[in-house]
């Protein structure tokens, strides 16, 4: 891997927002993720490479120490936090600027889930895609899919799941806007997910990645 893009995903790993701040102490006065990515970007890396070969990897690696009892709550908040720190520099690169007209896509984390980085890149990525996202943050109940349905009768509905427990929360969710608006399409995904899974809630479409989001919207939109 590029020198650089080790770099940002060990700051993202450690939790380093930026130059300024105080954590972790043994990378005091480096630069963060914030800086790395401006540098990553400024080296002409592509915004794509930066996400899923460094961003993503850096979460990965704190996710997996979570999982052996060598990281803790603390460390994953923070680790997000500067993935957020570099997300913010990539996010100007997916936006298209074309007139949004392919149809509206409501984005949410289901509800009791927290996890907020990949439903974030799959609204970054939907929007680049040229469709106009409403984004409803996480923790998001069947109700507020639905009013967003009231007010959009053609939109598509996309969640996010990261816990095997809110996957059951998604199953009620998925079945309650079923119940009242049958045709309006939903996606579904999350690391836990499997097409398996989505077939079994009754959701239309699942994908691992935005971009089968992006393909599954555009064959729509058709
Ligand atoms: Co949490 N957490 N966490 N966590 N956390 C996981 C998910 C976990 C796998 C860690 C582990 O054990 N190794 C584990 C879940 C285990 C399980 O249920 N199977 C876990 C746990 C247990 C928890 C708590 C329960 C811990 C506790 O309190 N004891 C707690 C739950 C809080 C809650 O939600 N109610 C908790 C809390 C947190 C933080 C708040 C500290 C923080 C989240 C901060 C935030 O999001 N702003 C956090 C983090 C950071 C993680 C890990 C480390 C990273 C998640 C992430 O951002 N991944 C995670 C471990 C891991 O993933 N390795 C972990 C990067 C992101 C880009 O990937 O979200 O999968 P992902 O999105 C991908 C694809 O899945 C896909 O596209 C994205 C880009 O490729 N995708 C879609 C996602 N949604 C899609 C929708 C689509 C299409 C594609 O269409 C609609």
């Amino acid at each position: 891997m590029n020198e650089l893009l080790q770099k940002l995903s060990f700051a993202v790993a450690s939790g380093k927002i930026n130059k300024a701040s105080p954590f972790p102490t043994s990378m005091k006065g480096m630069d963060g993720a914030d800086e790395l990515c401006q540098q990553a970007l400024e080296a002409g890396i592509k915004p794509e490479t930066i996400l899923n070969d460094s961003l993503i990897t850096g979460m990965s690696i704190i996710g997996q120490k979570f999982s052996e009892g060598r990281a803790f709550i603390p460390e994953m908040l923070i680790a997000a936090k500067a993935m957020t720190a570099a997300m913010k520099h990539i996010k100007p690169y997916f936006a298209s600027g074309e007139i949004k007209r392919r149809g509206i896509f409501v984005a949410g984390t289901v509800m009791g889930d927290l996890h907020d980085i990949g439903k974030n890149i799959l609204a970054m990525t939907v929007e680049g895609a040229g469709w106009e996202v409403i984004d409803l943050g996480v923790d998001v109940k069947a109700s507020q899919f639905m009013a967003e349905i009231e007010q959009h009768p053609d939109c598509v509905i996309g969640m996010s799941a990261l816990l095997t427990t809110t996957m059951a929360n998604m199953e009620k969710t998925v079945a309650e806007i079923k119940n009242r608006y049958p045709t309006n399409k939903i996606i579904v995904g999350g690391a836990p997910l499997t097409m398996e899974f989505c077939n079994k809630i009754g959701a239309d479409f699942y994908s691992p990645s935005p971009q089968g989001a992006v393909e599954y919207l555009n064959n729509m939109a058709k």
